[in-house]
């Protein structure tokens, strides 16, 4: 057998490739320095899966960005505005990926979107009428080069062009099929340059196919490779899928000309049923996904050995991860501070690989392959993940009245009308304000030893101070502390509960440099100690107007957490749930009546394919956060936030979630989304997000202004809140509070006006 990976974290094991990108970005090193770090990290990724034993080694999955964009470029994609400004190639891809700005020639970004069902965020490409689609790139050929010299058996690697025009917007009223052509003529050279190099394998990625596939877009597709396997050269052709399963096109898939076909075995169970029921044509390769690309967990040999023999083909079988290893962070190897036994359970990229090779001697019956099979063995029946008998039993107690808020939410208006007394179009934010260098400069103090936890304490007390009279200056109605303690809105939790471990420098890519690491669920979940009180009863001890206690909701923490696979999702996100409904019940304890629970994931995390939306996803997701507020009282008001407001298609189930008020984005989505509300007789009151605080852009008092008098025109005015649309963590202090300003003026104008007699 054969083995290999779809892809590899290209940010380097500690992070050089951010930290070179960056400095770059500040003209603190050149184009030099920077080409010669991403040198480096390719050659020692391409080394490593070398002395792992891996056969067949990616290259082009290296990026200074994204891989979309990169294909993009490669196919000159590249809209003139960018190419307008005449800069040097890696130069106008970063003004493409981040945005331009010289004295007043300003040029935005394209925009950036989740990629699949991961935390990771690709560069939406743009296709319009000037679109001239042919392969200029040469970034693909000279990585290759480069592996060649030294000696690399490399499988090169491009997102493939059914993805390509699925995940890329039009405009001018261009449309997928408007670039069919082209796209198979530059696919075809491709193939041509690859094949004249000796590169024997060339893998296309197409996760779009699991997504549904209508019989349009299978058209499309049919196009698409018709066109570019009409004539085969020496490479070789693999068409890799994964996030799923290919079902509405298994069979075209498997009827066509491609030498290899890549099939993810983890998230996509149901291949395997694709292939017990139409088999696997036995002249073609199945590269078999079956270490998994998403998850930190040691694999489990004998299950995969097992499934791999029970397999409904005869066709050669490549070993596979189920996708781009780009989702794990480099090496377990490094984590020194995880408790007891967890470490050897850890499986991160590095560790993949030899699993991958580990897998492929036992399936061989090398005599190494024994010792690894007993080994593994040894280690599946020795994990011991910690129980908590007391969250099991609060579980197992759960009945339908503690999914069920009383009374209804109706009722609880008028109650909170009267305890509140706020003037209509009442305003607030988000919950973080600006983590400026002092911010940060504390915690890493606090993390060196260089302070006490009380010096670092006092710090962010000041702070918190600071910013509730920066806040009543303003003239907001509903004050937040400002989140000064935490670093990351989903690490600071999982750092704070039981149940939790996290790493030292397990880094994921989120997009571009940006980071996260994500903590690991590893025994049951349950709450310690209070989490926020201490910070949310500060600040409600420093002023007299209201404070909003702030939370990040059960399934934000789960989706952006590593998740168990020996319990369900559902048993995982419910103890979240009861761990976050006694920092709930603790904070209203305290007299903090307004607590918002943030589910920015919610939306974004729905499963790809529709049909699974409810039942592999919303019907545990919306009663876990049903269950974090129902046991409050009815004067105690739930807030919530979304940052994405594309959930017209779920409406139903955010006003099920039975919040009292969510505040979502929709400056950017010209108020389509309030229309759907006003169809869906939404019950909860809304704050559309009025401002976007992603732009530096500070927003006049005359056009909030507008837009909150279109809003009050569509909707009932008792209902509307007036907002950011997101939290201002990431922004200026100058930037924030001038726009907070505005936006608060705006407000008072418009109330002034209403309040006027005719
Ligand atoms: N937290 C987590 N996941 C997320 C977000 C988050 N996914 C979606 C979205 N927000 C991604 N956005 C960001 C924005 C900023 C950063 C990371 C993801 C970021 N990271 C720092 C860096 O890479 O330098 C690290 C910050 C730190 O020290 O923790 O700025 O908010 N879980
Ligand atoms: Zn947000």
């Amino acid at each position: 057998m054969t083995t290999t990976i779809i892809g590899f974290p290209r940010i380097g094991h500690h992070r050089e490739l951010k930290f070179a990108t960056e400095h770059y970005w500040k003209n603190k090193i050149n184009q030099e320095e920077l080409q010669q770090t991403a040198y480096e990290i390719r050659k020692n990724n391409w080394q490593a899966q070398k002395d792992a034993g891996i056969d067949l080694i990616p290259v082009g999955d290296f990026s200074f960005f994204d891989g979309v964009l990169d294909t993009a470029n490669i196919l000159n994609i590249i809209p003139s505005r960018y190419k307008d400004l005449h800069l040097s190639e890696l130069d106008e891809y970063f003004a493409q990926a981040r945005g331009y700005q010289n004295g007043s020639e300003t040029v935005k970004a394209l925009p950036m979107k989740k990629w699949f069902n991961t935390n990771y965020h690709y560069i939406v490409p743009e296709f319009s009428k000037e679109t001239n689609v042919k392969l200029v790139g040469n970034k693909l050929f000279n990585e290759i080069n480069e592996a060649l010299e030294q000696g690399i058996n490399a499988k090169a690697v491009v997102i493939g062009p059914y993805t390509l025009l699925k995940l890329s917007r039009f405009i001018e009223d261009t449309k997928p099929r408007d670039y069919v052509e082209a796209l198979v003529e530059a696919y075809k050279q491709i193939i041509d340059r690859l094949s004249q190099k000796g590169v024997k394998w060339l893998q296309i990625d197409e996760p779009a196919l699991s997504f549904d596939v209508d019989s349009v877009e299978k058209q499309l597709f049919d196009d698409l490779y018709d066109g570019i396997l009409a004539e085969k050269r020496s490479t070789k052709i693999l068409l890799q899928n994964y996030f799923g399963d290919i079902r509405d096109i298994y069979n075209d898939v498997t009827s066509k000309n491609f030498d290899g076909i890549g099939l993810d075995f983890v998230e996509g169970k149901y291949n395997n049923e694709l292939l017990k029921q139409n088999g696997f044509p036995d002249d073609k390769i199945l590269f078999a996904g079956v270490v998994n690309g998403k998850n930190i967990w040691r694999n489990h040999y004998e299950n995969t050995i097992n499934f791999l023999n029970q397999l409904n083909t005869k066709a050669p079988v490549v070993l596979n991860s189920s996708t781009s290893l780009l989702h794990v962070p480099y090496t377990a190897e490094d984590e020194t501070k995880l408790p007891g036994d967890v470490k050897k359970h850890l499986a991160f990229a590095l560790q993949k690989l030899d699993e991958l090779k580990e897998l492929d001697n036992i399936y061989h019956d090398e005599a190494d392959g024994k010792i690894a099979l007993t080994k593994n063995d040894n280690l599946f029946q020795s994990v011991k993940h910690p129980v908590n008998p007391v969250v099991h039993h609060r579980i197992a107690s759960l009945s339908q009245a503690d999914y069920t808020r009383l009374p209804e939410r109706s009722e609880r208006e008028k109650i909170q009308k009267k305890e509140f007394n706020l003037p209509v179009l009442p305003t607030t934010t988000i919950g973080s304000f600006p983590q400026t260098k002092d911010v940060r400069q504390n915690r890493s103090k606090l993390r060196k030893g260089e302070i006490t936890r009380e010096q670092y304490d006092k710090f962010n007390e000041d702070k918190i101070v600071r910013i509730l009279r920066k806040q009543e200056e303003i003239g907001l109605d509903v004050l937040v502390h400002g989140e000064y303690e935490r670093n990351d809105m989903v690490e600071y939790f999982g750092e704070k509960l039981d149940g939790f471990v996290f790493t030292q420098n397990g880094w994921v890519q989120s997009y571009g440099t940006r980071g996260v690491k994500p903590p690991i669920i590893w025994g049951d979940i349950s709450r310690t100690a209070p989490i926020t009180v201490k910070a949310s009863v500060f600040a409600k001890n420093h002023t007299d107007k209201l404070i909003k206690g702030m939370l990040t909701g059960p399934v934000t923490i789960f989706n952006w957490s590593f998740p168990r696979e020996d319990v369900s999702p559902k048993e995982s996100v419910t103890q979240i749930a009861l761990a976050l409904q006694d920092e709930v019940l603790d904070l209203e304890k305290h007299d903090i009546k307004i607590i918002q629970i943030d589910e920015p994931a919610l939306r974004e995390n729905l499963p790809l394919r529709k049909s699974n939306w409810y039942s592999e996803y919303l019907d545990w997701a919306v009663p876990a956060f049903r269950l974090v507020h129902s046991k409050v009282q009815a004067s105690t008001q739930i807030h919530t936030h979304m940052c994405y407001s594309e959930f017209g298609d779920i409406i139903k189930a955010i006003d099920a979630l039975d919040a009292d008020v969510i505040l979502f984005e929709a400056s950017r989505a010209d108020f389509t989304l309030i229309d759907q509300l006003v169809a869906a007789n939404f019950q909860t009151e809304v704050g559309p997000g009025v401002y976007d605080i992603h732009s530096p852009r500070i927003p006049s008092e005359k056009e909030v202004e507008d837009l909150i008098k279109q809003l009050v025109h569509k909707l009932p005015i008792d209902k509307i809140w007036i907002n950011p649309d997101c939290g201002l963590k990431t922004r200026t202090e100058e930037e924030s509070f001038k726009s907070l300003q505005n936006i608060v003026d705006a407000t008072k104008k418009v109330r002034s006006e209403i309040n006027k007699p005719n």
